[in-house]
């Protein structure tokens, strides 16, 4: 089954992006670029069909595209990001995902970022962070259920989003920093921590039994190896100080939906 990976250009802007838990550093643009071409070809690498979209200066952060919409089988949703100044990407992903998937929308007064949202099998833990709220969690779960999805609420702290403290490693395998979520919510999982020197290292992209890792966090990524993980690192850092990760950059789904299962064979 072939594997998309939308992904989208770094803002000229990116410079503006919002930030809630780092201090403005300089980013150097270009170096940025470059980062994110890098990352591209590691999804490519992996068997992904990478698709661009174009940006531009009105939107500083949509280089992190995950947080426009949530992909899982038979459905999209567009966000209502946290983030006033992030609204406007989401237009742009809507367009994109519409040849993919039938499309829904969060609504007023919910807001949601997907980096809020971690699908691991049939469970979609949602975080609730500064961008997220109840009332999209509600939405969610109105959304996913008839597609037979579970929806658990979990309470995030001292990070961005949920996917900043927990990601997907492997079926039933979370890398996480129990510091920003959690453990208990997370107990039909195994559990991989992150090394306490690398608090940020928790964010990881599975890509079928392949991982897209930050080389920032060796600590970790040998832990994840140790594991039998195969791991590619991308160097991130760039984008990293617009407090982006990994699963930020791209939403990888399959292109095609699972075919419908056969009742009488
Ligand atoms: C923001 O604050 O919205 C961006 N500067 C960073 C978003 C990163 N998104 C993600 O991890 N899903």
């Amino acid at each position: 089954m072939s594997l998309i990976a939308l992904t989208r250009a770094v803002s000229p802007a990116i410079a503006r992006c919002e930030l809630t838990h780092l201090s403005r550093a300089p980013i150097d643009f270009e170096r940025a670029r470059a980062q994110h071409e890098g990352y591209e070809l590691a999804l490519r690498a992996l068997g992904c069909t990478v698709q661009q979209l174009p940006t531009g200066p009105e939107m500083p952060d949509a280089v992190f595209i995950e947080d426009a919409a949530v992909v899982v089988d038979g459905l999209a949703i567009i966000t209502r990001p946290g983030a006033q100044s992030r609204r406007s990407e989401c237009e742009g992903v809507a367009r994109a995902l519409e040849a993919y998937r039938p499309l829904a929308y969060i609504e007023e007064p919910g807001t949601l970022d997907g980096g809020d949202v971690l699908v691991v099998g049939q469970s979609i833990f949602i975080g609730l962070s500064s961008r997220t709220n109840l009332a999209a969690v509600e939405q969610m779960q109105r959304l996913v259920a008839p597609l037979g999805y579970m929806v658990q609420a979990v309470r995030v702290t001292g990070c961005l989003h949920l996917k900043s403290a927990v990601s997907a490693a492997a079926d039933d395998v979370v890398l996480m920093n129990r510091d920003w979520a959690p453990v208990d919510a997370f107990t039909g999982c195994d559990i991989i921590y992150v090394h306490p020197d690398e608090p940020h290292g928790a964010n990881v992209v599975l890509i079928g039994q392949s991982l897209v890792y930050p080389t920032a966090f060796p600590r970790t990524r040998e832990r994840l190896e140790s594991r039998g993980l195969g791991v590619t690192g991308v160097d991130v850092s760039e984008l990293a100080k617009a407090e982006g990760a990994v699963t930020c950059c791209s939403l990888i789904f399959t292109a095609g939906q699972p075919a419908a299962p056969t009742l009488n064979p």
